[in-house]
């Protein structure tokens, strides 16, 4: 499958991985948007929101565990941060692999409609 983050998961093409566990993969965004701005995907291919089926909603579960740990981790837990996922041509979704953008370091604008 032609999949740019899958191919991060398997280590084919160059990341810079911040988390990994059995299901679950952080890196850095290549175009950060904030000073902390970590790319969070589950290793399983769902191609956006739309495609997470029952089965998979322990992976969701997953992604916001290492999401916290993450924010602990690149020190935003305490000043805040925001997790976002896009879905679909209105919300600008460029990469059909499922995925969560954590952003912080620096006061966050409102609103991100
Ligand atoms: O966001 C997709 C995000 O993925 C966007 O912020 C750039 C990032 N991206 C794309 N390719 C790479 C690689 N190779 N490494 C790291 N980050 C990458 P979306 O929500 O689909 O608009």
């Amino acid at each position: 499958m032609d999949c740019i983050f899958c191919k991060i998961v398997e280590g084919t093409i160059p990341s810079t991985k911040v988390f990994e566990d059995e299901r679950v993969v952080g890196f850095l965004d290549i175009r950060p948007a904030a000073p902390v701005h970590v790319v969070i995907i589950p290793k399983k291919h769902i191609s956006d929101m739309n495609g997470v089926e029952e089965e998979d909603l322990p992976l969701i579960a997953d992604i916001h565990r290492a999401a916290r740990q993450i924010a602990v981790e690149r020190g935003v837990a305490e000043s805040g941060y925001r997790l976002v996922n896009n879905c679909g041509p209105d919300s600008g979704q460029e990469v059909f692999h499922l995925h969560y953008h954590l952003l912080g370091g620096h006061k966050l604008g409102l609103p991100i409609a």
